[in-house]
Protein backbone atom coordinates (compact mmCIF):
# COMPACT_ATOMS: atom_id res chain seq x y z
CA UNK A 1 0.00 0.00 0.00
CA UNK A 2 2.90 2.43 1.32
CA UNK A 3 4.98 1.36 -2.45
CA UNK A 4 3.47 2.42 -5.83
CA UNK A 5 4.81 2.75 -9.07
CA UNK A 6 3.55 5.47 -11.46
CA UNK A 7 4.32 5.32 -15.35
CA UNK A 8 4.90 8.73 -16.36
CA UNK A 9 5.17 9.60 -20.31
CA UNK A 10 6.90 12.78 -21.34
CA UNK A 11 6.89 14.26 -24.53
CA UNK A 12 9.11 17.53 -25.47
CA UNK A 13 9.03 19.06 -28.46
CA UNK A 14 12.69 17.26 -29.34
CA UNK A 15 12.33 14.10 -26.99
CA UNK A 16 10.35 12.03 -25.00
CA UNK A 17 10.68 9.23 -22.07
CA UNK A 18 8.87 7.11 -19.99
CA UNK A 19 9.47 7.08 -17.02
CA UNK A 20 8.62 4.74 -13.37
CA UNK A 21 8.24 6.96 -9.93
CA UNK A 22 7.79 5.41 -7.20
CA UNK A 23 6.75 7.44 -4.40
CA UNK A 24 7.65 6.05 -0.42
CA UNK A 25 7.87 7.11 2.78
CA UNK A 26 7.81 10.61 2.01
CA UNK A 27 10.14 10.64 -1.00
CA UNK A 28 9.80 10.25 -4.36
CA UNK A 29 12.09 8.37 -6.55
CA UNK A 30 12.69 8.29 -10.64
CA UNK A 31 13.49 5.86 -12.91
CA UNK A 32 13.92 6.77 -16.67
CA UNK A 33 12.53 3.71 -18.41
CA UNK A 34 12.83 4.44 -22.37
CA UNK A 35 14.35 7.81 -24.19
CA UNK A 36 13.70 8.24 -27.99
CA UNK A 37 13.90 11.50 -30.20
CA UNK A 38 10.89 13.82 -31.06
CA UNK A 39 11.63 14.58 -34.83
CA UNK A 40 9.80 17.16 -36.56
CA UNK A 41 8.96 15.54 -40.14
CA UNK A 42 9.06 18.16 -43.34
CA UNK A 43 7.27 17.08 -46.90
CA UNK A 44 5.89 18.62 -49.58
CA UNK A 45 6.46 22.28 -48.00
CA UNK A 46 4.58 21.18 -44.25
CA UNK A 47 5.81 19.89 -40.90
CA UNK A 48 4.45 16.92 -39.21
CA UNK A 49 5.16 15.38 -35.55
CA UNK A 50 4.72 11.21 -36.18
CA UNK A 51 2.07 10.57 -33.41
CA UNK A 52 1.80 6.19 -34.55
CA UNK A 53 5.35 6.70 -33.36
CA UNK A 54 5.52 8.25 -29.99
CA UNK A 55 2.78 5.33 -29.40
CA UNK A 56 4.86 2.83 -30.61
CA UNK A 57 7.22 4.69 -28.14
CA UNK A 58 4.55 4.49 -25.15
CA UNK A 59 4.00 0.66 -26.32
CA UNK A 60 7.82 -0.08 -26.08
CA UNK A 61 8.02 1.59 -22.77
CA UNK A 62 4.97 -0.62 -21.29
CA UNK A 63 6.44 -3.23 -22.36
CA UNK A 64 9.66 -3.21 -20.99
CA UNK A 65 7.89 -2.44 -17.24
CA UNK A 66 6.22 -5.36 -18.09
CA UNK A 67 9.14 -7.61 -18.83
CA UNK A 68 10.99 -6.36 -15.58
CA UNK A 69 8.04 -7.41 -13.64
CA UNK A 70 6.69 -4.21 -12.50
CA UNK A 71 3.41 -3.64 -11.06
CA UNK A 72 2.06 -0.41 -12.39
CA UNK A 73 -0.39 1.55 -10.16
CA UNK A 74 -1.37 4.07 -13.39
CA UNK A 75 -0.29 6.22 -16.48
CA UNK A 76 -0.32 9.71 -17.18
CA UNK A 77 1.00 11.19 -20.37
CA UNK A 78 1.85 14.74 -20.64
CA UNK A 79 3.42 16.96 -23.85
CA UNK A 80 4.13 19.80 -25.65
CA UNK A 81 1.34 22.29 -25.47
CA UNK A 82 -1.35 23.27 -28.56
CA UNK A 83 -0.98 20.53 -31.26
CA UNK A 84 -3.92 18.59 -31.51
CA UNK A 85 -4.94 15.20 -34.20
CA UNK A 86 -8.14 14.48 -35.81
CA UNK A 87 -10.65 11.19 -35.54
CA UNK A 88 -12.34 10.21 -38.23
CA UNK A 89 -15.94 9.00 -37.97
CA UNK A 90 -14.58 5.46 -38.25
CA UNK A 91 -12.33 5.62 -35.37
CA UNK A 92 -8.66 6.26 -37.03
CA UNK A 93 -6.77 8.79 -36.91
CA UNK A 94 -7.01 11.28 -40.29
CA UNK A 95 -2.96 11.85 -40.69
CA UNK A 96 -0.06 12.80 -38.77
CA UNK A 97 -0.50 15.94 -36.72
CA UNK A 98 0.66 19.20 -38.09
CA UNK A 99 3.24 20.44 -36.05
CA UNK A 100 3.15 24.20 -34.37
CA UNK A 101 6.90 24.89 -35.75
CA UNK A 102 5.20 24.81 -39.08
CA UNK A 103 4.90 28.71 -40.66
CA UNK A 104 1.50 28.57 -41.94
CA UNK A 105 -0.02 29.94 -38.93
CA UNK A 106 1.87 33.35 -39.48
CA UNK A 107 -0.38 34.49 -42.28
CA UNK A 108 -3.00 33.01 -40.45
CA UNK A 109 -3.18 34.75 -37.52
CA UNK A 110 -2.95 38.17 -39.31
CA UNK A 111 -5.85 37.05 -41.37
CA UNK A 112 -7.95 36.05 -38.38
CA UNK A 113 -7.08 39.41 -36.57
CA UNK A 114 -7.86 41.47 -39.22
CA UNK A 115 -11.06 39.59 -40.68
CA UNK A 116 -12.41 37.85 -37.35
CA UNK A 117 -11.77 38.94 -34.06
CA UNK A 118 -9.24 41.77 -32.71
CA UNK A 119 -6.62 40.56 -31.02
CA UNK A 120 -8.12 42.49 -27.68
CA UNK A 121 -11.42 40.73 -28.27
CA UNK A 122 -9.35 37.42 -28.40
CA UNK A 123 -7.29 38.18 -25.19
CA UNK A 124 -10.13 39.28 -23.38
CA UNK A 125 -11.88 36.46 -23.64
CA UNK A 126 -9.06 33.82 -23.00
CA UNK A 127 -6.44 35.48 -21.45
CA UNK A 128 -3.83 33.75 -23.58
CA UNK A 129 -0.74 35.32 -24.80
CA UNK A 130 -1.03 35.99 -28.40
CA UNK A 131 1.24 33.56 -30.28
CA UNK A 132 1.14 32.48 -33.71
CA UNK A 133 0.96 28.87 -33.23
CA UNK A 134 -1.49 28.09 -31.22
CA UNK A 135 -4.78 26.11 -31.59
CA UNK A 136 -6.88 28.79 -32.95
CA UNK A 137 -4.75 30.15 -35.43
CA UNK A 138 -3.57 26.30 -36.52
CA UNK A 139 -7.30 25.51 -37.13
CA UNK A 140 -7.78 29.11 -39.06
CA UNK A 141 -4.98 28.27 -41.17
CA UNK A 142 -6.43 24.57 -42.30
CA UNK A 143 -10.01 26.06 -42.64
CA UNK A 144 -8.52 28.47 -44.91
CA UNK A 145 -6.73 25.65 -46.73
CA UNK A 146 -9.62 23.58 -47.03
CA UNK A 147 -7.61 20.89 -45.13
CA UNK A 148 -9.28 17.69 -45.67
CA UNK A 149 -8.73 16.29 -42.60
CA UNK A 150 -9.88 19.10 -40.61
CA UNK A 151 -12.91 18.73 -42.95
CA UNK A 152 -13.30 15.20 -42.22
CA UNK A 153 -12.90 15.25 -38.61
CA UNK A 154 -15.39 13.80 -36.20
CA UNK A 155 -13.13 14.42 -33.13
CA UNK A 156 -10.65 16.96 -32.61
CA UNK A 157 -7.93 15.59 -29.33
CA UNK A 158 -5.19 17.65 -28.29
CA UNK A 159 -1.94 15.39 -28.30
CA UNK A 160 -1.89 13.88 -25.14
CA UNK A 161 -5.64 13.23 -24.86
CA UNK A 162 -4.75 11.53 -28.32
CA UNK A 163 -2.30 9.22 -27.18
CA UNK A 164 -4.43 8.33 -23.94
CA UNK A 165 -7.18 7.63 -25.92
CA UNK A 166 -5.10 5.45 -28.97
CA UNK A 167 -4.56 3.99 -25.25
CA UNK A 168 -7.79 3.66 -23.59
CA UNK A 169 -10.14 3.88 -26.34
CA UNK A 170 -12.11 6.80 -24.48
CA UNK A 171 -11.47 10.49 -25.66
CA UNK A 172 -11.01 13.70 -23.15
CA UNK A 173 -10.15 17.10 -23.59
CA UNK A 174 -8.00 17.44 -20.38
CA UNK A 175 -8.16 21.10 -18.90
CA UNK A 176 -4.47 22.44 -18.50
CA UNK A 177 -3.71 21.30 -22.36
CA UNK A 178 -7.01 22.42 -24.23
CA UNK A 179 -6.12 26.32 -22.08
CA UNK A 180 -3.28 26.47 -24.60
CA UNK A 181 -5.43 26.52 -27.79
CA UNK A 182 -6.47 30.35 -26.86
CA UNK A 183 -10.33 28.60 -27.39
CA UNK A 184 -10.60 28.38 -23.81
CA UNK A 185 -11.93 31.07 -21.28
CA UNK A 186 -10.52 30.83 -17.89
CA UNK A 187 -13.50 31.99 -16.44
CA UNK A 188 -16.00 29.05 -17.17
CA UNK A 189 -13.35 26.52 -17.42
CA UNK A 190 -14.68 25.62 -21.13
CA UNK A 191 -14.01 25.84 -24.48
CA UNK A 192 -15.68 29.17 -25.60
CA UNK A 193 -18.79 28.30 -28.26
CA UNK A 194 -18.29 31.72 -30.00
CA UNK A 195 -14.65 31.53 -30.56
CA UNK A 196 -15.27 27.47 -31.94
CA UNK A 197 -17.67 29.00 -34.05
CA UNK A 198 -15.34 31.23 -35.96
CA UNK A 199 -13.70 28.50 -36.76
CA UNK A 200 -16.49 26.62 -37.92
CA UNK A 201 -16.33 23.92 -35.27
CA UNK A 202 -18.76 23.51 -32.40
CA UNK A 203 -18.26 22.11 -28.56
CA UNK A 204 -19.36 18.29 -29.74
CA UNK A 205 -16.05 18.09 -32.14
CA UNK A 206 -13.44 18.14 -28.47
CA UNK A 207 -14.07 15.16 -26.06
CA UNK A 208 -15.79 16.09 -22.81
CA UNK A 209 -13.40 18.45 -20.57
CA UNK A 210 -11.65 17.12 -17.44
CA UNK A 211 -8.92 18.13 -14.73
CA UNK A 212 -5.94 16.73 -13.80
CA UNK A 213 -6.62 13.57 -11.59
CA UNK A 214 -9.59 12.08 -13.73
CA UNK A 215 -9.70 8.63 -14.74
CA UNK A 216 -9.64 8.40 -18.43
CA UNK A 217 -10.31 4.66 -18.64
CA UNK A 218 -8.26 1.59 -18.16
CA UNK A 219 -5.97 -0.02 -21.42
CA UNK A 220 -7.66 -1.43 -23.76
CA UNK A 221 -7.50 -5.65 -24.61
CA UNK A 222 -5.45 -5.07 -27.41
CA UNK A 223 -2.69 -2.89 -25.33
CA UNK A 224 -2.71 -5.46 -22.70
CA UNK A 225 -2.49 -7.87 -25.06
CA UNK A 226 0.64 -6.26 -26.96
CA UNK A 227 2.67 -5.42 -23.50
CA UNK A 228 1.64 -8.03 -21.73
CA UNK A 229 0.00 -5.54 -18.64
CA UNK A 230 -3.34 -5.88 -17.04
CA UNK A 231 -6.38 -3.53 -17.06
CA UNK A 232 -3.65 -0.79 -15.63
CA UNK A 233 -5.89 2.87 -15.41
CA UNK A 234 -5.02 5.79 -17.18
CA UNK A 235 -5.48 9.27 -15.70
CA UNK A 236 -5.55 12.83 -16.86
CA UNK A 237 -2.48 14.22 -15.54
CA UNK A 238 -1.69 18.06 -16.34
CA UNK A 239 -1.56 17.04 -19.97
CA UNK A 240 0.05 20.01 -20.61
CA UNK A 241 4.06 19.65 -19.74
CA UNK A 242 4.54 22.89 -17.97
CA UNK A 243 1.09 22.80 -16.26
CA UNK A 244 2.96 19.23 -14.93
CA UNK A 245 6.35 21.23 -14.53
CA UNK A 246 4.67 23.60 -12.41
CA UNK A 247 3.07 21.67 -9.70
CA UNK A 248 5.76 19.96 -9.24
CA UNK A 249 8.25 23.37 -8.67
CA UNK A 250 9.40 22.29 -5.29
CA UNK A 251 8.58 25.78 -3.08
CA UNK A 252 7.52 25.86 0.67
CA UNK A 253 4.87 28.54 0.44
CA UNK A 254 2.87 30.85 -3.11
CA UNK A 255 5.58 33.90 -2.99
CA UNK A 256 8.16 32.21 -5.94
CA UNK A 257 8.46 32.34 -9.58
CA UNK A 258 9.02 29.93 -11.87
CA UNK A 259 11.53 29.15 -14.87
CA UNK A 260 10.21 26.22 -16.51
CA UNK A 261 13.58 25.51 -18.88
CA UNK A 262 13.74 22.96 -21.64
CA UNK A 263 13.16 23.64 -25.41
CA UNK A 264 11.14 26.92 -24.19
CA UNK A 265 11.89 28.62 -21.01
CA UNK A 266 8.19 29.47 -19.24
CA UNK A 267 8.68 32.44 -16.57
CA UNK A 268 5.61 33.10 -14.43
CA UNK A 269 4.01 32.94 -11.21
CA UNK A 270 1.02 30.79 -9.95
CA UNK A 271 -1.70 32.59 -8.86
CA UNK A 272 -5.59 31.56 -8.35
CA UNK A 273 -7.39 34.01 -9.97
CA UNK A 274 -6.40 34.70 -13.72
CA UNK A 275 -5.20 38.23 -15.03
CA UNK A 276 -6.58 39.35 -17.66
CA UNK A 277 -6.24 43.10 -17.78
CA UNK A 278 -4.65 46.10 -19.92
CA UNK A 279 -1.25 45.17 -18.83
CA UNK A 280 -1.31 41.84 -19.40
CA UNK A 281 -2.58 42.38 -22.71
CA UNK A 282 -0.01 44.74 -23.45
CA UNK A 283 3.07 42.68 -22.33
CA UNK A 284 1.49 39.58 -23.77
CA UNK A 285 1.33 37.48 -20.48
CA UNK A 286 -0.56 34.23 -20.68
CA UNK A 287 -3.10 32.79 -18.52
CA UNK A 288 -2.86 28.52 -18.37
CA UNK A 289 -4.60 26.34 -16.27
CA UNK A 290 -3.00 24.79 -13.82
CA UNK A 291 -3.87 22.16 -11.40
CA UNK A 292 -6.15 22.50 -8.62
CA UNK A 293 -7.75 25.41 -10.03
CA UNK A 294 -4.98 27.34 -10.15
CA UNK A 295 -3.73 29.31 -13.19
CA UNK A 296 0.12 30.01 -14.71
CA UNK A 297 0.03 33.35 -15.35
CA UNK A 298 3.48 33.27 -17.28
CA UNK A 299 5.25 33.97 -20.59
CA UNK A 300 6.94 32.32 -23.46
CA UNK A 301 10.79 33.05 -23.65
CA UNK A 302 12.43 30.99 -26.46
CA UNK A 303 14.82 28.57 -24.22
CA UNK A 304 17.43 26.09 -25.51
CA UNK A 305 15.36 26.07 -29.15
CA UNK A 306 18.30 28.26 -30.12
CA UNK A 307 20.95 26.21 -28.88
CA UNK A 308 19.61 22.62 -29.78
CA UNK A 309 19.42 24.05 -33.08
CA UNK A 310 22.66 25.16 -33.50
CA UNK A 311 24.08 21.95 -32.56
CA UNK A 312 22.14 20.02 -34.36
CA UNK A 313 23.70 22.13 -37.64
CA UNK A 314 27.44 21.49 -36.03
CA UNK A 315 26.48 18.18 -35.19
CA UNK A 316 30.06 16.10 -34.92
CA UNK A 317 32.14 19.36 -35.82
CA UNK A 318 32.03 20.60 -32.03
CA UNK A 319 32.73 18.95 -29.16
CA UNK A 320 29.35 16.44 -27.85
CA UNK A 321 29.06 16.91 -24.27
CA UNK A 322 27.65 19.81 -22.67
CA UNK A 323 30.78 20.57 -19.80
CA UNK A 324 33.54 21.29 -22.43
CA UNK A 325 30.91 23.55 -24.61
CA UNK A 326 29.57 25.72 -21.75
CA UNK A 327 33.39 25.90 -20.27
CA UNK A 328 34.53 26.78 -23.75
CA UNK A 329 32.29 29.35 -24.11
CA UNK A 330 32.66 30.92 -20.62
CA UNK A 331 35.99 31.55 -21.70
CA UNK A 332 35.35 34.27 -24.19
CA UNK A 333 34.21 37.70 -23.31
CA UNK A 334 30.83 38.53 -22.56
CA UNK A 335 28.41 40.62 -24.20
CA UNK A 336 30.16 40.54 -27.27
CA UNK A 337 26.93 40.09 -29.27
CA UNK A 338 23.53 40.58 -27.92
CA UNK A 339 20.03 39.33 -29.19
CA UNK A 340 16.68 38.77 -27.99
CA UNK A 341 16.17 35.49 -28.22
CA UNK A 342 12.38 36.04 -29.15
CA UNK A 343 12.82 37.53 -32.25
CA UNK A 344 10.44 36.27 -35.27
CA UNK A 345 13.64 35.46 -37.04
CA UNK A 346 14.74 32.27 -34.48
CA UNK A 347 11.00 30.90 -34.83
CA UNK A 348 12.79 28.10 -37.15
CA UNK A 349 15.17 29.74 -39.49
CA UNK A 350 16.49 27.07 -42.17
CA UNK A 351 19.87 27.77 -40.10
CA UNK A 352 19.75 29.19 -36.67
CA UNK A 353 23.88 29.67 -36.66
CA UNK A 354 23.28 32.28 -39.28
CA UNK A 355 20.48 34.05 -38.31
CA UNK A 356 22.09 34.99 -34.79
CA UNK A 357 24.95 36.01 -36.99
CA UNK A 358 23.12 38.34 -39.07
CA UNK A 359 20.69 39.40 -36.37
CA UNK A 360 24.31 40.69 -35.10
CA UNK A 361 25.00 41.97 -38.50
CA UNK A 362 21.88 43.94 -39.04
CA UNK A 363 21.88 45.42 -35.10
CA UNK A 364 25.63 46.67 -35.52
CA UNK A 365 27.75 43.96 -33.28
CA UNK A 366 30.34 41.92 -33.58
CA UNK A 367 29.66 38.71 -34.97
CA UNK A 368 29.53 35.60 -33.65
CA UNK A 369 32.68 33.30 -34.72
CA UNK A 370 32.90 29.33 -33.48
CA UNK A 371 30.50 27.42 -31.40
CA UNK A 372 32.09 29.18 -28.65
CA UNK A 373 31.17 32.72 -28.98
CA UNK A 374 27.49 31.37 -30.18
CA UNK A 375 26.96 29.70 -27.03
CA UNK A 376 28.32 32.24 -25.03
CA UNK A 377 25.48 34.77 -27.30
CA UNK A 378 22.57 32.79 -26.60
CA UNK A 379 23.40 32.50 -22.77
CA UNK A 380 23.80 36.30 -22.05
CA UNK A 381 20.92 37.00 -24.36
CA UNK A 382 18.58 34.75 -22.24
CA UNK A 383 19.31 35.52 -19.27
CA UNK A 384 18.88 39.52 -20.24
CA UNK A 385 15.73 38.30 -21.45
CA UNK A 386 14.55 36.57 -18.38
CA UNK A 387 15.46 39.96 -16.63
CA UNK A 388 13.13 41.74 -19.33
CA UNK A 389 10.11 39.32 -18.09
CA UNK A 390 11.06 38.84 -14.45
CA UNK A 391 10.55 42.58 -14.36
CA UNK A 392 7.32 42.87 -15.53
CA UNK A 393 6.12 39.80 -13.52
CA UNK A 394 6.93 41.52 -10.24
CA UNK A 395 4.80 44.16 -11.69
CA UNK A 396 1.71 41.98 -11.95
CA UNK A 397 3.15 39.41 -8.76
CA UNK A 398 0.40 40.96 -5.70
CA UNK A 399 3.61 39.19 -3.34
CA UNK A 400 7.51 40.10 -3.24
CA UNK A 401 8.58 37.43 -5.48
CA UNK A 402 11.51 36.10 -2.66
CA UNK A 403 12.85 33.12 -5.49
CA UNK A 404 12.88 31.69 -8.67
CA UNK A 405 12.84 28.29 -9.12
CA UNK A 406 14.63 26.99 -11.77
CA UNK A 407 13.17 23.45 -13.01
CA UNK A 408 13.18 21.48 -15.93
CA UNK A 409 16.15 19.63 -18.04
CA UNK A 410 18.14 23.11 -18.00
CA UNK A 411 18.36 23.91 -14.64
CA UNK A 412 21.15 21.45 -14.80
CA UNK A 413 23.06 24.72 -16.66
CA UNK A 414 25.15 26.03 -14.18
CA UNK A 415 26.35 28.77 -15.78
CA UNK A 416 22.85 30.02 -17.13
CA UNK A 417 21.55 29.84 -13.87
CA UNK A 418 24.16 31.94 -12.13
CA UNK A 419 23.60 34.50 -15.34
CA UNK A 420 19.69 33.69 -14.50
CA UNK A 421 20.46 35.33 -10.69
CA UNK A 422 23.12 37.91 -11.73
CA UNK A 423 20.40 39.35 -14.12
CA UNK A 424 17.37 39.09 -12.30
CA UNK A 425 18.48 39.74 -9.16
CA UNK A 426 17.01 37.34 -7.25
CA UNK A 427 17.60 34.11 -5.49
CA UNK A 428 17.51 31.06 -7.84
CA UNK A 429 16.83 27.71 -6.71
CA UNK A 430 17.44 25.20 -8.94
CA UNK A 431 16.09 21.86 -9.73
CA UNK A 432 14.44 19.34 -9.90
CA UNK A 433 15.23 18.68 -13.74
CA UNK A 434 12.82 15.72 -14.36
CA UNK A 435 9.74 18.71 -13.23
CA UNK A 436 7.53 17.59 -15.76
CA UNK A 437 7.63 13.83 -15.01
CA UNK A 438 7.20 14.63 -11.60
CA UNK A 439 4.04 16.48 -11.54
CA UNK A 440 3.00 13.98 -13.56
CA UNK A 441 3.23 11.51 -11.30
CA UNK A 442 2.07 13.06 -8.67
CA UNK A 443 -1.53 14.03 -9.95
CA UNK A 444 -1.24 10.05 -10.34
CA UNK A 445 -0.39 9.71 -6.68
CA UNK A 446 -3.36 12.33 -6.04
CA UNK A 447 -5.62 10.73 -8.03
CA UNK A 448 -5.35 7.50 -5.89
CA UNK A 449 -5.59 9.35 -2.85
CA UNK A 450 -1.92 8.84 -1.99
CA UNK A 451 -1.19 12.40 -1.69
CA UNK A 452 -3.70 15.05 -0.11
CA UNK A 453 -2.86 18.28 -2.49
CA UNK A 454 -0.33 20.35 -4.44
CA UNK A 455 1.65 21.57 -1.41
CA UNK A 456 2.19 17.70 -0.18
CA UNK A 457 2.96 17.16 -3.38
CA UNK A 458 5.86 19.85 -3.69
CA UNK A 459 6.43 18.98 0.12
CA UNK A 460 7.32 15.29 -1.49
CA UNK A 461 9.23 16.78 -4.23
CA UNK A 462 11.48 19.27 -2.06
CA UNK A 463 12.20 16.70 0.65
CA UNK A 464 13.44 13.89 -2.59
CA UNK A 465 16.56 16.16 -3.92
CA UNK A 466 18.86 18.47 -3.19
CA UNK A 467 18.39 21.95 -5.07
CA UNK A 468 21.20 24.10 -5.58
CA UNK A 469 20.52 27.62 -5.04
CA UNK A 470 22.21 30.56 -6.79
CA UNK A 471 22.84 34.52 -5.46
CA UNK A 472 23.30 37.80 -7.69
CA UNK A 473 26.51 38.75 -8.49
CA UNK A 474 27.87 41.87 -10.65
CA UNK A 475 25.27 43.66 -10.57
CA UNK A 476 26.44 47.12 -12.10
CA UNK A 477 27.82 44.80 -15.60
CA UNK A 478 24.66 42.89 -15.80
CA UNK A 479 22.56 46.22 -15.29
CA UNK A 480 24.75 48.41 -18.02
CA UNK A 481 24.19 45.19 -20.37
CA UNK A 482 20.45 44.69 -19.29
CA UNK A 483 20.26 48.67 -20.90
CA UNK A 484 22.62 47.73 -24.33
CA UNK A 485 20.04 44.45 -24.96
CA UNK A 486 17.16 47.13 -24.50
CA UNK A 487 18.66 49.47 -26.99
CA UNK A 488 19.61 46.55 -29.25
CA UNK A 489 15.76 45.07 -29.18
CA UNK A 490 14.64 48.80 -30.32
CA UNK A 491 16.74 48.88 -32.75
CA UNK A 492 15.52 46.27 -34.20
CA UNK A 493 11.99 46.96 -34.20
CA UNK A 494 12.76 50.36 -35.74
CA UNK A 495 14.46 48.54 -38.45
CA UNK A 496 11.16 46.62 -39.51
C1 LIG B 1 6.78 23.57 -23.74
C2 LIG B 1 5.47 23.97 -24.35
C3 LIG B 1 5.09 25.40 -24.02
C4 LIG B 1 4.19 25.70 -25.18
C5 LIG B 1 4.97 25.09 -26.32
C6 LIG B 1 4.20 24.82 -27.55
O1 LIG B 1 7.12 22.26 -24.06
O2 LIG B 1 4.45 23.12 -23.94
O3 LIG B 1 4.46 25.57 -22.78
O4 LIG B 1 3.89 27.03 -25.33
O5 LIG B 1 5.55 23.92 -25.76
Amino acid sequence: ENNKNFFAVDLGATSGRTIIGNIKDGKVILEEVTRFPNNLIQTHGQFYWDIYALYNEIIRGLKEVAKRGLEITSIGIDTWGVDFVFIGEDGQILRNPRAYRDPHTFSAMEDYLKNVKSKKELYDVTGIQLMNFNSIFQLYAMRRAENSALENAAKILFVPDALSWMLTGNDVCEYTIASTAELLDPRTGQLDEELLATLGLSRSKFGKMVQPGTLIGTLTAEVQEMTGLGAVPVYAVAGHDTGSAVAAVPAKDEEFAYLSSGTWSLMGIETKECIINDKSYELNFTNEGGIEGTTRFLKNICGMWLLERCRKEWSDSVPSDYPTLFGNAMKVQGFQSIINPDDKMFANPANMEEAIKEYCRMTGQHVPEGYAEVIRCIFDSLALRYRQVFTWLKEFASFDITTLHIIGGGSKNDYLNQFTANATGVNVLAGPQEGTALGNIMVQAKAVGMVKDIWEMRKIIANSLELIEYHPKDEELWDENYNKFLGICNKMEEKR
